[in-house]
């Protein structure tokens, strides 16, 4: 196998044997065939929409498609060979609907050359996606800095169908964004290819993920109402309870309905966190808080989690046998041998039945000494505070902003992102989005003149409403550049959506961008140079060097 698609590839440059995910050869392969036939769907659905020719169940199945291949979120290979044949499936549906679109208009057959990945007509058994997947995986690229840009445009757009997603399921969708994921990837089979064509791919995915994040952030306020600063509770109740992982708020909230007055309390864990504070969420009296920190923290926290624990989409890490049997899957997450919740017929809701009577036969959780942590600082909520903020801008009571969004993950290093939160002088306040931020949000920090010095946005998905601050900023200040702010950006990456924030920022403009706490593997040292060059990203050094450097503006 061959991956380098995350911060943790093995030894930043790739992973070969098994990943350090947990992902194994035969999903890797099967990951790989899916986004090949992808690519195979992509140029004929792109074709399509030359014809006026579109089919929203292709198009909505290659973001699934995309986002079932993310880190962390599938590792079950029979669920992959589904995905395949769908996407074979697929692949056939809109090519034959693109012939028959061509021939009535052409009056002739379609008869150019076509790429491999549109031509390919699998057998539909494992063996042969294992078969295609040996033969033409990622490393089939022999030119390094193709291969780069091509893995990095892959890259962003699992962000962007991961976050296109989400919106999906809440009823917002964009035919932009279907289109761009189309033309992405037909582009990405094109053997002629250049490296300026696909850095100019790679910036439209930048402006696509600011779209996907637009539209999230009004699906999730349209539908559970703007975030309010909220006080979280963080410890276990007396009483039975479930876990609620991952990032999809619809499947919170159809849980929440199922287990009103069942006498179970509903506890977010990692990324989950946020929808502690969106109103139409917090109003139910048994979401009665958070538990946990970091995705990578879940193998001991799930140990002292007694009761179900439910996975609607990544971080899921190899799951101990001590709690392996109370891991439900829902959505396109998936682990061997776990439960999984299938989805829906349109118009109904996921059936937890399953999930709620085992959370019932578990009984009590052991409750704990209560924590509060403070929540709900997303767009609107700041905007709120805007007057308080310019003020002690003007003031000089704030003197910069340090954005820390982004990841957390396992390696060591991270504690970096810890030592800065610290050591960042008292004038300085972060804005906070993603689960970078469990790496110091329970420390206290105080605020200034009542703006807490930890603002934290939400979810990573919610670092649009980081880059939204900043442009209204921009606009308060009258400046006409938004790196004309006292806003640093430390980020911190893990995972492909981390990639596609990374892109809608470069996009809006963000120059200056610390990113750690590696530097991508897959980005070979002429794209680094790219980047460094037209956008000033710099890899992380230590503490002390950055802050004083973050302090300078620099
Ligand atoms: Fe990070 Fe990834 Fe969002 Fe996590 S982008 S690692 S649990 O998925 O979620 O902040
Ligand atoms: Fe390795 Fe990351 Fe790929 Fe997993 S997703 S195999 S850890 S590079």
């Amino acid at each position: 196998m061959f991956c380098f698609q995350c911060q943790e590839a093995a030894k930043n440059e790739g992973c070969t044997v098994k990943g350090v995910c947990g992902k194994d050869e035969e999903v890797a392969k099967l990951q790989d065939a899916l986004v090949y036939l992808l690519k195979g769907t992509g140029f004929w659905a792109k074709k399509a929409r030359q014809y006026g020719v579109t089919d929203e169940e292709v198009d909505l199945f290659i973001l699934e498609g995309l986002f079932a291949t993310v880190t962390n979120v599938n590792f079950d290979a029979e669920r992959f060979v589904e995905y395949c044949n769908k996407a074979a499936d697929l692949k056939s549906k809109i090519r034959d609907k693109f012939l028959n679109a061509y021939k009535q208009k052409e009056d002739s057959d379609f008869s150019e050359e076509i790429p491999r990945e549109a031509a390919w007509e699998p057998a539909k058994t494992k063996e042969d996606y294992l078969a295609k997947a040996e033969e033409d995986g990622v490393l089939a690229e022999e030119n390094e800095d193709i291969r780069s840009l091509k893995e990095l445009l892959i890259y962003g757009l699992k962000g962007i169908a991961a976050y296109a997603d989400h919106a999906y399921v809440l009823n917002e969708k964009s035919d932009n964004i279907f289109s761009f994921a189309e033309t992405a990837l037909a582009e990405t089979t094109r053997e002629n290819i250049t490296s300026e064509e696909l850095i100019s791919l790679v910036m439209q995915a930048g402006d696509t993920a600011v779209k996907a994040m637009e539209i999230l952030d009004k699906a999730n306020t349209g539908r559970y109402g703007k975030q309010e600063i909220t006080s979280v509770n963080t410890s276990l109740k007396e009483g039975p309870g479930i876990l609620v992982s991952g990032h999809d708020l619809l499947d919170l909230e159809e849980l929440l309905k199922q287990t009103e007055g069942t006498g179970i309390n509903i506890y977010t864990h990692g990324e989950m966190l946020p929808a502690n504070a969106y109103p139409e969420l917090k109003k139910f009296d048994h979401l009665v808080g958070n538990f946990g920190t970091a995705w990578y923290n879940q193998r001991s926290e799930f140990e002292e989690f007694n009761g179900p624990i439910l996975f609607t989409t990544n971080c899921i890490v190899p799951p101990k046998d001590s709690y392996k049997d109370r891991i439900y899957t829902t959505g396109l997450v998936g682990w061997p041998g776990c439960k999984h919740i299938p989805n829906a017929k349109t118009g109904e809701q996921k059936d937890f039945s399953s999930l709620i009577e085992h959370a019932k036969q578990l009984g009590s959780l052991q409750p704990q000494e209560n924590k509060e942590l403070t929540i709900g600082f997303a767009k609107d909520q700041v905007m709120e505070l805007a007057d308080k903020v310019i003020d002690a801008v003007k003031s000089g009571a704030i003197k910069r902003f340090v954005v820390m969004g982004g990841c957390d993950g396992r390696h060591k290093s991270r504690e970096y992102y810890t030592e800065v939160a610290k050591d960042l002088p008292e004038d300085t306040v972060i804005l906070t989005a993603g689960c970078a931020k469990y790496r110091y949000n329970m420390l206290d920090l105080g605020d200034i003149g009542g703006i807490p010095r930890i603002l934290d946005a939400g979810q990573c998905n919610d670092s649009y409403s980081l880059a939204y601050i900043a442009l209204q900023l921009k606009d308060a200040f009258g400046l006409d550049d938004i790196n004309d702010l006292p806003i640093s950006y430390d980020i911190a990456w893990y995972e492909q959506k981390a990639v596609c924030v990374l892109l809608a920022l470069l996009a809006l403009g963000v120059k200056g961008i610390r990113l750690g706490p590696t530097v991508p593997a897959f980005l070979s040292p002429n794209v680094v140079n790219v980047l460094v060059e037209n956008f000033g990203i710099k890899p992380i050094e230590d503490p002390e060097t950055d802050i004083e450097a973050m302090m300078a503006g620099k």
